[in-house]
């Protein structure tokens, strides 16, 4: 591919520590279908625009993007791609409640309730008067309980595979992980990597067909302000910086399918920075699918413009490092 030479507008916010740059500006023209199909087109053709935008010397390898396009579905506000280092995401919590400051902060949107299309559906998101956003997501459930893998290293391992918007495998902490804290990253990020990588090699997949590419340890709360703390390893070797959203929805589907937690009630679920996302469910009438809601803030912090200069030889990026 030529490098264009071009310039992408930016707006950078964190969500619970968790950073989102959403690219506002400067996207070439997509067709106006299904936000999957806009995903698949801008992954064919536009990758360079993920890798200049969040690989150094721009980013830096936990940054996730988000470009804002138009929706496809009626009456939203927004369509919203998300990806991160190493490719696209189904959807994005901490992401969505960082676009949803983005846009107020843009005076696009104000306080009140917003749809908005992504490539695993539409969500709702409710931006309240305390500047806090809860995101209504898509159907979330538990594909499989228990399931047993052997990780080189660490022996067995079990956990449940759920659907939160990604994919994701739960182990609850034992006196074979890590401790969830922050002074364990490095050792967390070992222990995920290997089960990540098990469950890459065994070919363990969603009902969807698509990997089960995101590992979630829990421990239990560290303080009474929650009621567990996680650490999540996200594809690309990255950890979220935020208690993940999609992986908060995941683990609501896994206590509702337990008996452990009832729609309506609230699950305050920290992360790793000891951040909190305030997490609570409806039931799906015939279904054995909830729907989350996930709540949490964002902070804008940063608007610049991205110079794509075709003689820069990492115009689009350090892709080999
Ligand atoms: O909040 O859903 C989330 C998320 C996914 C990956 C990073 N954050």
């Amino acid at each position: 591919m030529n490098t264009p030479s071009t310039t992408l507008k930016i707006i950078d916010s964190h969500t619970a520590g968790e950073p989102t740059r959403v690219i506002i500006e400067g996207i070439p023209e997509l067709p106006s279908t299904t936000l999957a199909q806009k995903r698949d087109t801008l992954k064919a053709k536009h990758d360079w625009i993920r890798t200049a935008s969040l690989l150094e010397p721009r980013g830096f390898p936990a940054m996730v993007g988000a470009i804002l396009t138009e929706p496809h579905a009626p009456d939203c506000i927004a369509g919203v791609i998300f990806f991160n280092n190493a490719g696209y995401l189904g959807m994005c919590i901490h992401g969505t409640i960082g676009l949803v400051t983005t846009l107020q902060h843009m005076g696009i949107i104000n306080t009140g309730s917003h749809r908005i299309d992504t490539p695993v559906g539409v969500v709702t998101a409710h931006l309240h008067n305390d500047r806090s956003v809860t995101i209504d997501n898509v159907p979330s459930y538990r594909y499989q309980k228990q399931l047993t893998l052997e990780v080189p290293k660490y022996g067995t391992v079990t956990g449940d595979i759920a659907w939160g918007g990604n994919w994701f495998y739960l182990i609850e902490s034992n006196k074979k992980t890590p401790a969830v804290n922050q002074n364990n990253i490095k050792q967390l990020t070992e222990f995920t990597t290997a089960v990540k990588n098990t469950l890459e090699s065994a070919n363990i997949q969603g009902d969807d067909g698509h990997p089960v590419d995101h590992v979630e340890v829990f421990s239990p709360p560290t303080d009474q302000h929650s009621d567990s703390r996680n650490f999540v390893l996200c594809p690309g070797a990255e950890y979220d910086r935020s208690p993940c959203g999609t992986g908060t929805s995941a683990k609501i589907a896994c206590l509702h399918a337990d008996g452990k937690l009832s729609p309506g009630q609230t699950w305050i679920q920290a992360g790793i920075l000891n951040t909190t996302f305030t997490g609570t469910f409806k039931t799906i009438t015939n279904q054995n699918k909830i729907t989350p809601s996930i709540t949490g803030s964002a902070w804008v912090n940063g608007t610049s413009t991205i110079i794509i200069n075709p003689e820069d030889p990492f115009a689009t990026g350090l892709t080999s490092v």
